[in-house]
Order: structure tokens, then sequence, then C-alpha cells
């Protein structure tokens, strides 16, 4: 179980680096050359997630909000885009934590995919408590993503990484029963769709297809279904998850920061490549995070 909370964030992070070489475009003929290892905001804020998870032994918005800011003011050059500075500015000016998001995008807040995808380290931590997962996922984006489509998408995203990291992977995952669970989990009829549309097209070869239905942008509801929907059809192996993941184009670091968490989550960190995480930057910190997160669960048991 610790090699799968590893799995998690460092496939995470991995999947972020090689994602981020093809941002914005659509991928056709590609390879990985380009591959330096240096991850963007989606990681960042992942490992600002973790550190105030770890540090306050909880979720607490207004340190985890403060560790965003921290974060970001040491290295803004990751990509971050236009919400969460505006957000993190807003929240320096004295408005609380859970209000300064409600303040964008016409007031009903953000539906970017940030908050889901930096949400795996609560999907470790509360694997095993499906309200829990769900409140703290909810709670986590409100600092950033108050939409209900933005914090919805980062609490599937931490419930697929929840059912990713109890399933036992030396017996074969049933892409269906998994995407089921899913569905059964949202409450959001957007997101219900979209995770039928996933199972309906499991077998599709057309990519094309796969990414015009599914969508492979920004918004949480057109990323979160495609990072579930990648790894669905590739369980068996991390590379080709990840590979697919990006392949279908769009917000690729993105989508396959979020395909790595869930696969990294199922397979343990054993299994992603080792040229992969070979130049991945702060490994050692990421791993050390995944490890601090394992032993915090272990203390709580909760
Ligand atoms: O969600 P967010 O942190 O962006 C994450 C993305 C990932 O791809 C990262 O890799 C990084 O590149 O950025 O940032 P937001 O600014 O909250 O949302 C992202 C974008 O989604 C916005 O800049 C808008 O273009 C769009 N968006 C909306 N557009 C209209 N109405 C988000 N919410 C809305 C909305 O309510
Ligand atoms: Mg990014
Ligand atoms: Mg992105």
């Amino acid at each position: 179980m610790k090699s799968k909370f590893v799995g998690c964030l460092v496939g995470s992070a991995v999947g972020d680096a090689l994602g981020s070489i093809f941002e914005g475009f659509w991928v056709s003929d590609w390879g990985f050359d380009g591959y330096s290892g240096r991850w963007t905001d989606d990681t960042h804020m992942m490992i600002g997630v973790a550190e105030s998870l770890i540090s306050c032994g909880a979720f607490d918005g207004s340190h985890m909000a403060q560790t965003f800011i921290k974060n970001y003011e040491e290295e803004p050059w990751r990509g971050y885009a236009s919400g969460p500075p505006q957000v993190f500015r807003l929240i320096k000016r004295g408005l609380a934590w859970s209000e300064a998001s409600k303040r964008l995008f016409g007031g009903l807040g953000s539906y970017g995919n940030g908050a889901a995808m930096r949400v795996a380290p609560v999907g470790l931590l509360h694997y095993d408590n499906e309200e829990k997962l769900r409140s703290v996922a909810y709670a986590q984006s409100q600092i950033t993503h108050a939409h209900e489509l933005g914090m919805e998408g980062a609490a599937i995203q931490a419930y697929a990484v929840a059912l990713a990291v109890k399933a036992d992977s030396s017996s074969r995952l049933d892409p269906y029963d998994f995407l089921g669970k899913i569905k059964d989990f949202t409450r959001s009829e957007v997101y219900r769709q979209k995770i039928e549309k996933c199972l309906e097209l499991l077998n599709e070869a057309n990519k094309r297809k796969v990414s015009r239905e599914l969508g492979n942008g920004v918004e949480a509801y057109n990323s979160v279904p495609a990072a579930i929907y990648s790894f669905s059809r590739n369980v068996d192996s991390f590379r080709d998850a990840v590979t697919y993941a990006i392949s279908l184009g769009g917000d690729t670091d993105t989508i396959g920061a979020m395909t790595g968490a869930i696969s990294g989550a199922y397979h343990g960190v054993e299994k992603i490549p080792e040229e992969w995480k070979n130049r991945l930057e702060k490994i050692d910190y990421i791993e050390k995070l995944a490890e601090e997160l394992w032993n915090l669960k272990n203390k709580k048991g909760e």
C-alpha cells in the first residue's frame, strides 16, 4: 500500500511533466524526446495540498490557502492559469479562504480543472471513507474553485484515486465495475453523462471521437472524465495509460497528471518506467510527501 501512495504522487508528477511537452497542441505524430522531468502548476499545487495535510494532520482551509500562496510566490512561473493568482491576491487583501474564489467568473467561481489536478493526496488520505473524501475534496476546491462543476470534478478524481489505491493490482481491475462505481458516486448529472460515455467508448479505436465526446479541455468536466477513461482502457500498464491520455491532446499536462495519479495508485511506484522517474524534478521530495501521508494515514487509522 505504501508503494501505491508513492506511485500516486510520483505518477501524477510524471504525467504532468510528460504532458507539459504537448499542452495545448493536437498530438498526432509525437514522442517524448523533449522530456526533461520538469513539472508545472498541477504538481506544484498537489505538493501544496500534501504539505498542508501533513503539516496540520488534517484539512485546514486557511493553512492550505497560505501554503498555495507561499509556493506560488516562490515559483510563479510554473504555468498557472489566471484564476488561482487572482484568488491569492484577494486572500492577501483579507478575504477569507472560503470566500475569495466566489468572486471569480461572474460570482459563480471557476470550473477549471485546477482543483481536480491537485487533489490526489485527498484521495489517498481518505481512500476508505467516502463521505470524508467527498467533503475534503470539495473544501480544498473551494479555496480556488467554487463552481460546483469544479468541485465535483475534484471529488470524482479523488474517488478514482481511492478506488485505484484500494484495488488489488495482482487481480485485474474490471473497468466497467470501476466506471460504474464512479457513476454511482457522482451527484452531478453532467458528470454522470460523461461517465456513461466513458463506458460506451471503452472499445472505441478512434481517438478523435473519444476526445470530442469526452472533452480534453481545461474545464474540469472536459478533463477529469478523459483521465478516468484513459486509465480505464489501459488498466494493465502505467506507460500505456499516460501515453494514451496525452495522445488525446488538449490540456495534456493535466489529463496526464490525473491519469498518472490514478494509474500510479493502482500499480505502485515500481511500475512507473525508470526513464521517466530518473529525470523527474524533486522526485525525492515527492516520495517523501507520499510516505508522510502514508504515516499520517496509519497514525490516524481513519
Ligand atoms: O483551473 P485552473 O487552476 O487552471 C488549470 C489549468 C491546467 O491546465 C494547468 O495545467 C494550467 O495550465 O491551468 O485555473 P482557472 O483560471 O480557474 O481555470 C482555467 C480556465 O478555465 C480559465 O482561465 C477560463 O478560461 C476557464 N474557466 C471558465 N470560463 C468561463 N466561465 C474556468 N471557469 C470558468 C467559468 O466559469
Ligand atoms: Mg499545468
Ligand atoms: Mg494543464
